[in-house]
């Protein structure tokens, strides 16, 4: 089937003039539709779900269409009092009325209404960029806060359970595959052992929601930099993105991929390492946007450890890059040979940078 067929099985006016690639996120493929009548255009994101990582497509459309149906409430009912607006995609339904389209190969598709006048960036462009993904953030966490846990279903089991992951990493490093690639590779060796040095502290979240210090509530699972909309007319954020991955957790699971993504100015491709560092400035500024938002749900138990979970977060998802790279690349897609691999060592050079700069990070929590 071509794309401009699968295109035109959802509900939007018009004729398919073109279907672009969108050459953006390690899991889903991307489009951007462009539709046309005598008289209008309208646009609007096609995606095809990885099924190598959500298994059950039709329930991530379930979720999605749930979350959203109650944020867009939230948000109608407090735009009168509210001083930007604010937008969130809609799922766009097939002719049919389904949330998504099965093609005849099995593969799972949805359309998704395009964010008007915004763009997103892969890395941070100003200080007042870091303030506004911190803010974003915060209201969408505040937005989402009381949306009842029990109507998500959980499409992805483990995700951000950091030691989960190091368990799947040990099974995998056994593996023929994985030493070849080891001997093979100093910088993966270097990896590896980075990961030993840190293995006790792989479970600080997970421990801390054992004791009760941390609970669980509904959060984005994916606010990285580039899943953040920049209103092009005020220069504001509009909307947070790609909500896959909306399901129960820790704020702090967001928290921290908001930091590694938006304060390492190099970007997660990076391929020069003495460039991946934490921006104290932009650490600040994300942190001053987000608790505008954020003070008011967080516990002081929660504040306790938000330095650690952008330590974690930086250390977890290099451990899911270079799991992968050492599995065979199953899972983050790849344009080269050993991306993953690099795309460790960022994640890896940047969480030894928050180290390096935890007294500095610590002091900008403590201060605002
Ligand atoms: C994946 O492909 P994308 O942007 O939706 C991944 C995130 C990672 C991110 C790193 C479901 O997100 O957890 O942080 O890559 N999503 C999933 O760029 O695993
Ligand atoms: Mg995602």
């Amino acid at each position: 089937m071509t794309l401009e067929s699968i295109a035109s099985k959802f509900d939007a006016p018009g004729q398919v003039v073109t279907v672009l690639n969108i050459d953006t996120g390690n899991i889903n493929d991307t489009y951007r539709v462009i539709k046309r009548t005598t008289y209008s255009e309208i646009q609007f994101v096609l995606q095809r779900i990885s099924q190598a990582v959500f298994p059950r497509p039709d329930l991530v459309m379930a979720n999605m269409k749930a979350i959203t149906d109650f944020a867009h409430e939230r948000l109608k009912s407090q735009a009168s009092q509210s001083s930007r607006i604010w937008q969130l995609p809609r799922v766009i339904p097939t002719l049919e009325g389904s949330d998504y389209f099965l093609d005849a190969e099995g593969g799972y598709w949805r359309a998704l209404s395009m964010i008007a006048s915004a763009t997103s960036h892969e890395t941070v462009i100003s200080p007042e960029h870091a303030h506004e993904a911190g803010y974003v953030l915060g209201h969408f966490q505040s937005v989402i806060a009381d949306f009842p846990a029990d109507k998500l279903e959980d499409t992805l089991p483990g995700f951000h359970i950091t030691p989960g992951y190091l368990k799947q990493y040990d099974s995998v490093i056994k593996t023929d595959g994985a030493q070849q690639r080891l001997a093979a590779s100093s910088e993966a060796r270097r990896i590896a052992d980075f990961v030993e040095d840190r293995r006790a502290f792989a479970s600080i979240l997970e421990d801390a929601v054992e004791r009760g210090e941390l609970k669980h509530r509904p959060i984005h699972g994916d606010p990285k930099i580039s899943n953040i909309m920049i209103d092009d007319i005020t220069g504001k954020g509009t909307a947070i993105v790609d909500l896959d991955t909306v399901k129960p957790g820790l704020v702090h699971y967001d928290f921290g991929d908001c930091v590694r993504s938006v304060c390492n100015p190099a970007g997660e491709e990076a391929k020069d390492l003495k460039n991946v560092l934490v921006d104290v400035d932009l650490f600040q500024t994300l942190v001053s946007g987000y608790l505008k938002q954020a003070r008011s749900f967080l516990t002081d138990a929660d504040r306790k450890y938000l330095y650690d979970s952008a330590r974690l977060i930086a250390f977890e998802l290099g451990l899911r890059f270079f799991a992968d790279y050492l599995n065979g690349d199953t899972y983050f897609k790849i344009n080269y040979e050993s991306q993953n691999l690099n795309r460790a060592r960022v994640q890896m050079k940047l969480c030894e940078s928050i180290e390096m700069r935890e007294s500095k990070l610590r002091r900008v929590l403590d201060a605002i």
